[in-house]
């Protein structure tokens, strides 16, 4: 950190979807959250130089860069932020951390359970020199569902028995659709199983505390030759007259056991698909306990559904609570009572987290360590699948 200034400042690799909305980050948070260090948005890196350039105007960086190595070794900056593909992320981290530099790279943390596990020794080597690092699993920083996890903690749902957890998107239901970067197990390690089931594991594991401990799953690919992309436009784009083949699942549905925490002993059913037609983004996790349950669905983000089955029996029922109160986390700083909030400000908070973690010297989370734990269970899932279901253990 540049002590004298308390400036934090920042070099960010990607431009595409995850650029854009951590860019919003890095802009907004520094506006709403009193934050011990300002971070400056010094420099975007892409390999294009005329598209990183436009990106540059369009997000705001002060400088563009065509090659992320110069980035890593330039003194002047203090965090790196990883938003390119799966395939480059090891590369990147490992390389940024060996140089002090803070990380925060996107979810899934690797394509492989070997890139993640070089990355976590890079992390603890690091760490032991106070570079700080963390996954960005955004989702743990929406509002209700860091009051789900309160709830939780404080016993609202006594033991959790059942665990379900659906993410439900549909932008590759047209068969016609083009490939893109996420359909090509080079550059993104799987399919809907890592680039959204990965979310549903991270947030079952972040609000009970538990872990998935074996899985029995299966993997599905409905569309195995797509015409290769043109133009992007948001997470598809124009179709070429060329055809490339699908590498990747397009949907992973596995059930699981876990251990530990507030859903020790429990069972949990795990959907992932990018052809639920109909669903556009609707993360739903439902957590059954003894004394009670509460129900999210990530397409009215605003809201939990709470049951309390302790209440008299003529008044029970799932009470639907707005999350836009100044006691829910986060919202203090935002909007007076009942205004809403959007997909990205998790983005926002995920900012405000990791630059506290980095002023503050505590490790943020979730760490490498937990994306390599994550890395696991997609492996154990598709290892599972490998093997007709068969039950697989994640560690
Ligand atoms: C695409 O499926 C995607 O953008 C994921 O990559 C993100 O992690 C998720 O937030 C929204 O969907």
């Amino acid at each position: 950190m540049t002590e004298a200034a308390r400036e934090l400042r920042v070099a960010m690799v990607g431009y595409g979807f995850m650029g854009a909305a951590h860019s919003q980050g890095w802009r907004v948070a520094p506006r709403f959250f009193d934050l011990a260090a300002e971070p400056v948005m010094a420099t975007i890196v892409g390999r294009d130089r005329d598209r990183v350039e436009a990106a540059r105007r369009k997000f705001g960086w002060q400088r563009a860069e065509t090659d992320w190595r110069r980035v890593v070794e330039d003194p002047d900056i203090d965090i790196v932020d990883i938003c390119s593909p799966g395939a480059s992320h090891a590369e990147i981290a490992i390389a940024a951390l060996d140089a002090g530099k803070h990380v925060l790279c996107e979810k899934p943390l690797a394509n492989t359970v070997a890139e993640a596990e070089a990355m976590v020794a890079a992390a603890e080597r690091a760490a032991s020199r106070g570079v700080r690092s963390m996954v960005g699993f955004s989702y743990r920083r929406v509002p209700a569902i860091g009051y789900a996890r309160r709830l939780v903690q404080e016993g609202r749902l006594g033991a959790i028995r059942q665990v379900r957890a659906l993410y439900l998107q549909d932008w590759l239901s047209d068969e016609n659709g083009p490939m893109t970067w996420r359909l090509d197990k080079e550059a993104a390690g799987s399919g809907s199983l890592g680039d959204i089931g990965a979310h549903a594991i991270d947030l079952v594991e972040h609000l009970t505390g538990s872990r998935l401990e074996s899985v029995s799953g299966t993997l599905a690919t409905f569309v195995e030759e797509r015409p290769l992309l043109g133009e992007t436009v948001g997470l598809s784009g124009t179709a070429s007259t060329e055809r490339g083949r699908v590498t990747v699942d397009d949907a992973a549905w596995f059930t699981a056991r876990l251990d530990g925490g507030a859903a020790a002993g429990a069972i949990g059913a795990f959907e992932a698909t990018r052809y639920a037609t109909g669903r556009k983004n609707a993360l739903r996790i439902e957590l059954s306990g003894s004394r009670g349950a509460i129900a999210f669905d990530l397409e009215a983000m605003n809201e939990l559904q709470f049951y309390d089955a302790t209440a008299p029996a003529g008044e029970q029922g799932f009470t639907r609570i707005i999350v836009t109160e100044p006691e829910h986390p986060y919202m203090a700083n935002w909007w007076p009572t009942g205004h809403a909030i959007g997909y990205e400000h998790a983005f926002s908070h995920q900012i405000k987290d990791f630059v506290d973690a980095v002023t503050g010297g505590a490790d943020p989370e979730p760490s490498f360590a937990d994306g390599l734990h994550i890395q696991r269970v997609l492996a154990a899932v598709e290892a599972s699948a490998g093997s007709g279901s068969a039950w697989t253990p994640t560690a």
